[in-house]
């Protein structure tokens, strides 16, 4: 056994990936490749708690998976598969609503906002969600979760659960750590900088999806919300520029501050044309790599297949664990 420490992480393949995920989360998760043991999951049962469309929820499906490998992660190092494809997590999850608390589901932010667009119609799924996010990361003994701000509140909940299972019963779970990047960790809408990027937004000019052309990424960032300062500061006072200097330094791999040094004494115009080059040029190798995997679709079965296997033999263990501690009788094969 590796004795590398565990990381897990996922997306939901609930819309078209956004140019937060990428800086919050898989570009992240490129880098800790190596040092670490990786599960990365495309979670599609986390999907479906919003209505989702068969087959665009299937085209999205292997477009996220497209969009890992043609990021960097590579299959022979990570562990990457379909969470539906694993039904320990769901099975996990119904053991873990069974210790958690209607008030801690209430007051988790994401629900909130949630439900507030969702109107009457809500199902339960979405108010459970957290509960299965813990369930997919408790399963792999998880030492650290590479996720964007905000699923910081999730993750506690999930540091809690484990923790309540452990004393409840006796030492089961790892209690796993937040990783949050130093930049990106919160890429903000365009029109909008006060929310933050997502890719279920309404308005289509908030975000900027993966596999936007350079065109389309050009007009967005042109109409991207600034202010009327007039000059290139990064501040909080001007969240649209500050936003686009951070999505730019993680690129340029500069400072958001050094990077706003170069355009003094230049205005708006010149800024946004050149942060609007350097995103389209920063994603162009990500979206045509995606294309291509996205005609072998062999290949994908391939990845995904094993990568199930490989998670369930672990997912499996842990699982029988979990059982045999809460009092169910061992299934016997006969
Ligand atoms: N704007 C963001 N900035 C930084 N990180 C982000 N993440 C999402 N948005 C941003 C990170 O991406 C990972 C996967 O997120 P997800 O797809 O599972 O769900 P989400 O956080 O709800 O993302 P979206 O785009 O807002 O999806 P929808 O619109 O479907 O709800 C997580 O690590 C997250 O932190």
């Amino acid at each position: 056994m590796s004795d590398k420490k565990i990381i897990f992480s996922g997306i939901q393949p609930s819309g078209k990936i956004t140019l937060g995920n990428y800086l919050g989360a898989l570009s992240n998760w490129v880098e800790l490749q190596d040092e670490y043991q990786n599960y990365y999951c495309i979670v599609d049962m986390h999907a479906i708690t919003v209505p989702q469309i068969p087959k665009d929820l299937r085209e999205n499906t292997l477009l996220l998976l497209s969009q890992y490998i043609a990021s960097g992660i590579d299959p022979n190092k990570s562990t990457i598969f379909i969470q539906s494809h694993v039904p320990q997590h769901v099975e996990l999850s119904w053991v873990l609503q069974s210790m958690t608390y209607m008030g801690e589901l209430g007051r988790m932010t994401q629900y909130k906002d949630k439900s507030a667009k969702g109107g009457e119609n809500l199902n339960s799924a979405l108010f459970t969600y957290p509960v299965l996010m813990a369930s997919d990361i408790l399963l792999y003994s998880t030492d650290l979760v590479p996720v964007g701000e905000d699923q910081k509140q999730h993750l506690e909940l999930s540091r809690d659960l484990a923790q309540r299972f452990n004393n409840r019963y006796s030492d089961t779970f790892k209690i796993p750590e937040v990783y949050t990047p130093k930049v990106g960790a919160r890429v903000m809408s365009l029109q909008d900088p006060s929310k933050k990027m997502s890719k279920s937004d309404e308005n289509e000019n908030g975000y900027i999806s993966l596999m936007d052309s350079n065109d389309v990424i050009i007009k967005k960032v042109k109409r991207a919300v600034t202010d009327s300062v007039g000059i290139v500061n990064y501040s909080d006072e001007q969240p649209g520029i500050k936003n686009l200097l951070d999505i730019c330094s993680k690129f340029e791999k500069v400072s958001p501050q050094d990077l706003a040094l170069r355009y003094q004494g230049k205005g708006y115009g010149e800024f946004k044309s050149d942060a609007a080059e350097i995103i389209a040029q920063g994603l162009r190798p990500v979206r045509e790599k995606a294309n291509e995997y996205m005609n072998d679709k062999a290949y994908l079965e391939e990845i995904y297949s094993q990568g199930a296997q490989k998670a369930e033999e672990v997912a499996s263990k842990m699982l029988s664990k979990v059982y045999k501690k809460i009092g169910f009788i061992p299934k016997k094969r006969i």
